[in-house]
């Protein structure tokens, strides 16, 4: 397969760079450094680059910066559901249309039962988020403030919030299909089975990368990066902060 034409001035245009989001190009739900920043534009210039993030693609612009599109040669929101290539949007299939809205109800009045019924310290707002490719269910709320959300991350470690509710829906719902992945602080994410990260590689596919790396910061088992980093499609690369991904791209591409 001939290397597209648009990649043709990179230095290996053939390699393809997959960031994941929070903890890995930006601290949990918060903005890219300028260090982070400055190392994917020199990254740019010799392979392809592009991020795949659980969350949709407002708040990935909001951490990323709002010209995103046109700074990475793929942008993934909701693990690839909705997908760009060099600005321009992929077709893409929604949540919605594969359960139904018969199932989806079902799901959604036991997922607001369960949360009314559980005891929490704090309750903000937007406790089950609709997404294109996925919903996102939080018992504390996305309207968290950043410290609310360490909040409740230390709370849940203590009582085990998100993964008992997990635990609930996989039991009322074993014919569903689902997959249940807490890839964040204060959330878990619900979509279908094989929908999880390496969903967006089916549109890098045409492209024929002969080396795909992805860079992750939760590829243990039931992170939200497992799937992808132990796909035989890509080379993965475990990192504990967006520090130790910049160090990593400087020791292997030589920045
Ligand atoms: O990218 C990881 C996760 O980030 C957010 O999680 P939380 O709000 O719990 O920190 C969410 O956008 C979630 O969908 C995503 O998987």
């Amino acid at each position: 397969m001939s290397t597209p034409q648009e990649f043709a001035y990179k230095e290996r245009p053939d390699v393809l760079v997959l960031f994941d989001v929070d903890g890995t190009l930006t601290p949990a739900r918060l903005t890219v450094s300028d260090k982070v920043r400055d190392t994917l534009v020199k990254l740019r210039k010799k392979v392809c680059i592009g991020f795949v993030g659980g969350s949709d693609l407002s708040k990935q612009l909001e951490q990323l910066g709002p010209n995103v599109l046109n700074e990475f040669d793929y942008a993934f929101s909701e693990n690839g559901l909705t997908a760009y290539r060099m600005g321009k949007q992929l077709a893409s299939q929604s949540f919605i249309n594969w359960i139904g809205e018969e199932k989806y109800n079902k799901l959604a009045k036991f997922i607001l039962g369960y949360l009314a019924n559980i005891d929490l310290p704090k309750r903000r707002g937007t406790f089950l988020e609709f997404r294109n490719g996925m919903i996102n269910v939080s018992p504390i709320g996305r309207n968290a403030s950043t410290e609310e959300r360490n909040e409740f991350e230390r709370y849940d470690k203590e009582h085990n919030i998100r993964a008992k509710f997990v635990e609930a829906l996989k039991k009322e719902f074993p014919d569903y299909g689902l997959t249940y992945s807490i890839g964040g602080q204060i959330s878990f994410d619900v979509f279908p089975t094989g929908w999880d990260k390496t969903y967006c590689l089916q549109h890098v596919e045409k492209d024929g990368f002969k080396e795909i790396h992805f860079f992750g910061d939760k590829t243990q088992v039931g992170g939200n990066d497992y799937e992808i980093f132990v796909d035989p499609r890509t080379i993965g690369h475990s990192v504990q902060t967006p520090d130790h991904t910049v160090k990593i791209l400087n020791e292997i591409f030589n920045l």
